[in-house]
């Protein structure tokens, strides 16, 4: 049976703190509908897919964010992207800011991807686990990153779950530069890992990394593709946001590390490859067979 997975890495442009989930939820339905012409079987949305990257602000009540966040997925906002995709048969994943209460009350603000199949059910929710930026104000910056404020670093670590015929794992922007997170899903045996990114051109603790952050980005999708075995889905929201310039340059990378289609714009944008699950084991059971080459006996972790 084929295991070939036609994946859409769904890149946006920007989201303006004016934008409401109604005219972003508009704009995916554009990128869902050309992915169904397509025949594809995936699409993958961005990282904080539904508002504006709003850790770049500073509030002295959190609270005062917290209409950044969702309740529940699917919502009132996002059921028209859900219908669609159930309707076309076509599975989803998307970045979006999530607020749960414990029972006793407390707040917890979340990072997350969800994973939806073609018959609209819930696979996964993942939560970022290496949450990148500060904790609290620094007004010296031109703009802040404060994700360390705004989101608690996931529990769980990285899963991987049966979906679309394969092993599909998730991660989210900053866990892309980290080779633990390929590495843990790698051990799963992940075919398909993707992740939804938002990430600024400079980069204020160390702005020589500014002209690199392209370079960077494949370095470590394409490494990480190549290292495990695995395909990898990179999605950006992409271009100026509220002044912020942001990295687009979605790309989808083949088990060999290798660039199958890549973004061209800094806009919305469908970027879209065939993956044929069946070429990670020419990895997985050759060059990185883990269970006959890794050394974990002579590692320190
Ligand atoms: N969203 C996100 O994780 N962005 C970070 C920016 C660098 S840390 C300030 C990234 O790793 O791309």
């Amino acid at each position: 049976m084929s295991r070939v997975v036609t994946v859409a890495a769904a890149q946006l442009g920007p989201v303006q703190r004016t934008d409401s989930r109604a005219d972003v939820v508009e704009r995916m339905l554009v990128l869902l509908r050309a992915a169904a012409a397509r025949s594809c079987d995936l699409v993958v949305f961005p990282e904080l897919a539904l508002t504006t990257f709003f850790p770049r602000w500073y509030v002295d009540d959190i609270a005062a964010a917290d209409h950044f966040y969702e309740r529940a997925m699917p919502n009132d906002a996002t059921a028209p992207l859900f219908a669609e995709a159930r309707r076309c048969r076509i599975g989803l994943a998307l970045g979006y800011a999530l607020f749960g209460t414990d029972p006793d009350g407390t707040a917890r603000r979340w990072n997350v991807q969800t994973l939806w199949d073609r018959d609209g059910r819930e696979v996964a929710t993942f939560k970022k686990v290496h949450i990148p930026g500060h904790e609290s104000n620094e007004p010296d910056r031109p703009f802040q990153h404060l994700e360390r404020y705004y989101f608690e670093p996931s529990p769980d670590g990285f899963g991987v779950w049966d979906a679309f015929g394969g092993r599909v794992g998730m991660m989210i922007c900053n866990d892309r530069r980290w080779p633990e997170s390929y590495r843990s899903m790698g051990l799963q045996g992940v075919e398909l890992i993707l992740c939804g990114y938002n990430t600024p051109l400079h980069y204020a603790p160390d702005p020589s990394q500014d002209p690199l952050q392209g370079f960077h980005n494949q370095l470590v999708m394409s490494a990480g593709a190549y290292q495990n075995g695995t395909f990898v889905v990179g999605v950006a929201k992409g271009g100026v946001e509220e002044g912020v310039d942001s990295l687009a340059e979605s790309t989808i990378f083949a088990p060999s590390g290798e660039v199958l289609a890549t973004a061209t714009t800094a806009g919305d944008e469908l970027v879209v490859a065939d993956c044929d699950l069946d070429w990670c084991a020419r990895y997985k059971d050759t060059l990185f067979d883990f269970e006959r080459y890794r050394r974990p006996d002579v590692y320190r972790t």
